[in-house]
């Protein structure tokens, strides 16, 4: 029997796995103030810093399994020196990320949020043909997404075959197995920036990655442009978002992350022309989140049965980069 700690509000399946398997939860509402001495499995959020002096209060530990995608919330080089596995939940949340990324999307260029405000303020607009919350279309433009990995790829199925719309991409190398059937084409950033309508980003966060879109970015995005960040926060200055929304160097944004979550920059709150805020909902629908809770303890289980994790997090020596 083995003590599994959880920072993650499990489903009822979860905690009847974890029984089944001879298994003891703990449920712990802080990683700070959990006692991890007998700790063997830590099930844990991206809210949840797992760094070096964590790893040292858990001596018995011996999987760390993130419910979330992404990983930079761990200490990878830390957990591998102890032989403490890391595992993630790719897969599993792709299409519902991917489904959220097109309602931002929509949402940002149709004025959703702002015409659902006008309807309950009793603001119904006359009809006209230069009709108040009248917004911009979203078929046939032009997508470029940055970053294409599983997400990435997702988005753009949708956005080819759904909305008819042209997809350009930037990514580490070209990805011909992604181009076929989606007619998307590769390109540098810059190229990409100057040339589409919607940017979309599905890259991790990395050092490379940190406030990749910064003012100068902007500067390079059409002024007619709209930004949907379902990634990480940090990926975009939020900053130079502000102020390039402000003076109309670009039209709106779609975001669902943020640099500093849960708190959201003064600048973008009083912001809403074709802007649309969510709270970090990408891979929030009841089954999926049901599926992540389902791979963790998957990931958990097999680790302290001895066997392989099923999604482990690539170890640092493979100099394999994250991927969303
Ligand atoms: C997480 C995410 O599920 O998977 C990721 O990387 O960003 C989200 O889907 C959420 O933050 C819960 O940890």
């Amino acid at each position: 029997m083995a003590i599994i700690a959880s920072r993650a509000d499990l489903f009822p399946e979860n905690i009847a796995d974890v029984k089944r398997a001879g298994h003891r939860l703990q449920s712990i509402d802080a990683i700070a103030r959990a006692d991890l001495r007998s700790t063997e499995a830590l099930i844990c959020l991206l809210s949840d810093r797992i760094d070096a002096a964590v790893l040292h209060r858990a001596p018995q530990l011996r999987v760390v399994a993130n419910v979330a995608v992404g990983y930079e919330n761990i200490d990878v080089d830390a957990a591998t020196e102890r032989g403490i596995h890391v595992t993630n939940t790719p897969d599993v949340l792709t299409e519902s990320t991917a489904d959220h990324t097109l309602a931002l999307l929509l949402a940002a260029a149709r004025r959703i949020v702002e015409a659902d405000t006008a309807v309950r303020e009793g603001r119904f607009p006359t009809w006209g043909l230069q009709q108040a919350l009248s917004g911009i279309d979203v078929h046939g433009k032009t997508l470029g997404i940055v970053g294409m990995g599983r997400i990435g790829a997702a988005v753009a199925r949708r956005a080819r075959h759904g909305f008819g719309m042209s997809i350009l991409y930037h990514a580490r190398a070209p990805k011909p197995d992604v181009e076929n059937g989606l007619d998307a084409r590769y390109m540098s950033l810059e190229q990409l920036l100057a040339s589409s309508d919607f940017v979309s980003l599905h890259v991790p966060f990395t050092p490379e990655t940190h406030h990749l879109f910064d003012a100068l970015a902007f500067e390079r995005m059409k002024s007619s442009a709209i930004l949907i960040n379902v990634a990480r926060g940090a990926v975009v200055d939020e900053a130079a978002l502000a102020q390039a929304l402000q003076t109309g160097q670009i039209a709106g944004a779609g975001l669902d992350v943020y640099e500093d979550e849960p708190n959201v920059h003064p600048e973008l709150l009083k912001l809403k022309k074709h802007v649309v805020l969510a709270p970090h909902l990408g891979s929030a629908t009841e089954e999926t989140r049901r599926a992540m809770a389902d791979l963790a303890i998957r990931n958990v289980l097999a680790v302290l049965a001895g066997k392989p994790p099923l999604t482990p997090v690539p170890p640092p020596s493979t100099h394999e980069q994250p991927k969303m």
